[in-house]
């Protein structure tokens, strides 16, 4: 597999120089900076792909492999305001991406939320911290804080009481931070958003039915996927973080058959899976075998991550621990041997794409990571870490 990296841009504190001693060989990066909706220009594209490749004038050695991600906008995904603009823009970014020999992009379908934890400094036994999310916590947060109409009828009675509680022992300063940690999750995250902001997002899609959701994914990749077939671009959607309906509203990629729905729909090689083991993982049901066996000719791009489910649950939503790479709930090991396996299959089959990018995804904050600033999830020694370890299943896998 083709071991790559994240790298936010030039304000990520961890440098491309510093990337270079991970080991990684390729860069996982987006233009965060060009609003949802907007076109990638060739000059955007061409000046990120040469803060990767000669970052201080001399060249580093990598190269920027795949698009993390070209977001689809929120009027794509709810059908509502300028979708006719969005997907020009949509089909035109594809086509400057490709011009610049970029063809593996990931995006997402998750209408609002991008992902959702609670805690992004969950405290280890041995000092580090892991993100987690607390399902009660959550519960606070809708209910209690939010106070989405309607929220307390999609929990059990009996959970939203053990949430009343909590809710009265955080206090102010408690909920203050609970919110800042969802809202961290959101696209384009910043303080800026407001408990209001979040409310008004959530009227596009009140009352939308996951079906509702799925058939404006289908139109969305029978929009564009025309686009990428002809420019040979791999899309990639990644699943649902975490992989259960929230705030109300629907979600579309949690399970296998949710993708199988998808991708037998618009059925093209240029309409993949970004394949997230941390996310997908979360659910009990997760099988990564047979994920792989199934639809492994469809993963363009693989996360590689794991979680431990913990604490309280409430029907098929869990609240979970990010563990360590070879940790938690995922068999970490034998997800690898089945993604090397189809990485044979494809190289006797001849297909191009025979080698997969992955990266790990998130980490632990340990070591220095607990003093160096950075995105949540991202810490540099806590991913060098990670990525050593999956690098040595994946040799001892070949
Ligand atoms: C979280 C990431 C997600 C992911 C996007 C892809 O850390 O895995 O933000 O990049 O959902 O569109």
């Amino acid at each position: 597999m083709k071991q790559t990296w994240r790298w936010f841009g030039p304000t990520d504190p961890v440098s491309i120089s510093d990337v270079r001693q991970t080991g990684a060989s390729g860069i996982v990066s987006a233009l965060h900076h060009v609003p949802n909706g907007q076109v990638w220009t060739h000059g955007e594209i061409r000046k990120r792909q040469r803060e990767i490749e000669m970052p201080d004038g001399d060249p580093s050695g990598l190269t920027w492999d795949v698009v993390e991600s070209l977001p689809v906008s929120e009027a794509i995904k709810s059908q509502k305001g300028p979708v006719k603009e969005h997907l020009e823009a949509y089909r035109q970014s594809l086509s400057n991406l490709a011009e610049c020999g970029l063809r593996t992009i990931c995006y997402n379908f998750m209408p609002v939320l991008d992902w959702t934890r609670t805690d992004l400094r969950h405290p280890l036994p041995h000092g580090g911290h892991a993100m987690r999310f607390d399902l009660v916590d959550f519960i606070v947060f809708d209910c209690f804080v939010l106070e989405r109409p309607g929220a307390v009828h999609d929990y059990s009675a009996e959970i939203v009481g053990t949430a009343q509680a909590r809710f009265a022992e955080l206090g102010d300063k408690g909920c203050r931070t609970l919110t800042a940690n969802i809202v961290a999750g959101l696209p384009g995250a910043n303080n800026a958003w407001s408990l209001d902001d979040v409310r008004e997002c959530l009227v596009a899609y009140r009352g939308t039915p996951h079906e509702a959701l799925r058939s404006n994914l289908i139109d969305f990749l029978s929009e564009v996927v025309p686009t990428a077939e002809r420019l040979g671009i791999r899309l990639c959607c990644h699943p649902d973080d975490p992989p259960f309906p929230l705030l109300g509203l629907p979600r579309v990629l949690s399970t296998e058959q949710d993708y199988a729905a998808v991708l037998g729909a618009v059925d093209s090689p240029s309409s993949g899976a970004t394949f997230c083991t941390g996310s997908l993982g979360v659910a009990e049901e997760f099988d990564p075998v047979a994920f792989i066996a199934r639809l492994g000719h469809r993963i363009h791009f693989v996360h590689l991550r794991n979680t431990a489910r913990s604490g309280p649950r409430d029907g098929q939503r869990y609240s979970f621990t990010e563990a360590e790479h070879l940790g938690g709930d995922t068999d970490m090991v034998a997800t690898i041997r089945a993604l090397v396996a189809q990485e044979d299959r494809r190289r006797e089959t001849g297909r191009a794409d025979c080698e997969i990018p992955m990266r790990p995804d998130h980490g632990h904050a340990l070591l220095s990571d607990l003093v160096r600033p950075g995105q949540p999830g991202y810490p540099l020694i806590g991913r060098m870490r990670g990525l050593a370890e999956l690098r040595g299943v994946m040799l001892g896998s070949s």
